[in-house]
């Protein structure tokens, strides 16, 4: 059986010019290694931290990111882009340039006879007012094009602004953030059957065994504070590990 790699929350373009070449660096690692192992790749979500499609232009600041994944379906690698509330709308570019399939909120998949629910982890608290109208206004397709219609490096400007709308503030924002996700998890397997839950979001990596004792919930961490994990899955089994040096 083919493995499966998932990964989530790099936020490629938030940070400082030394910690974005380490990330890509480590992307074109797992690209490598998701290549010679003949697997798919999932990627759950804020992997951009910001994303506006354009006409004519494609953002030149991911320009190593693009690549890579253009190298990867050349290779035949499936992969798969969930959006995130940081990069909240894909557009056609990436299924029609990059071959690469694109969901928006929580999906089912069936990967080698086990269920996952996989999601980013955002919007799933239904009262908070706030995000759904933020969803609203930027994943409308009337304000999207507007955007698009302006000059690429203003729209751009105002697209990270709305990333930084998005951004949770403190470690207690990402503690309670998680918390909710494991809930979440919780009331879900008492709703239906999955075996694994995978997601991101409040970038606290971590595996659990839910109460009902046999589905899991999967967060996948992030690549922010200078650790690069991953999830794989392989006959039957979910581990999470980390890129490193050599
Ligand atoms: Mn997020």
């Amino acid at each position: 059986m083919p493995k499966s790699f998932f990964i989530s929350d790099l936020h490629l373009g938030l940070q400082g010019a030394e910690e974005e070449q380490v990330k890509i660096k480590r992307f074109e690692q797992l690209a490598e290694i998701v290549k010679n192992e003949g697997g798919m790749l999932y990627m759950v979500g804020d992997i951009l931290d910001y994303w506006m499609e354009f006409r004519h232009v494609v953002p030149k600041y991911f320009d190593g990111f693009l690549s890579q994944l253009r190298h990867l379906a050349r290779r035949g690698v499936e992969v798969h882009y969930f959006a995130g509330n940081h990069d909240f709308y894909l557009g056609d570019f990436f299924r029609q340039q990059l071959g690469v399939e694109t969901y928006y909120g929580m999906q089912e998949l069936d990967i080698d006879g086990k269920r996952f629910v996989v999601t980013h982890g955002d919007g799933l608290d239904k009262s908070d007012i706030g995000y759904r109208l933020f969803v609203k206004l930027v994943r409308n397709r009337c304000n999207l094009s507007l955007l698009s219609a302006l000059q690429p490096d203003l729209a751009i400007a105002i697209m990270r602004r709305f990333s930084r709308m998005s951004r949770k503030h403190g470690a207690q924002d990402y503690q309670a953030e998680s918390g909710f996700l494991l809930q979440y998890a919780e009331a879900l397997a008492g709703e239906k059957d999955f075996d694994y839950f995978v997601c991101g979001h409040s970038h606290v990596q971590e595996q659990q065994t839910l109460s009902d004792s046999r589905s899991q919930y999967i967060n996948l961490g992030t690549w922010i504070n200078g650790r690069y994990p991953y999830g794989v899955f392989h006959d039957g089994v979910f581990s999470l590990q980390e890129l490193g040096d050599g």
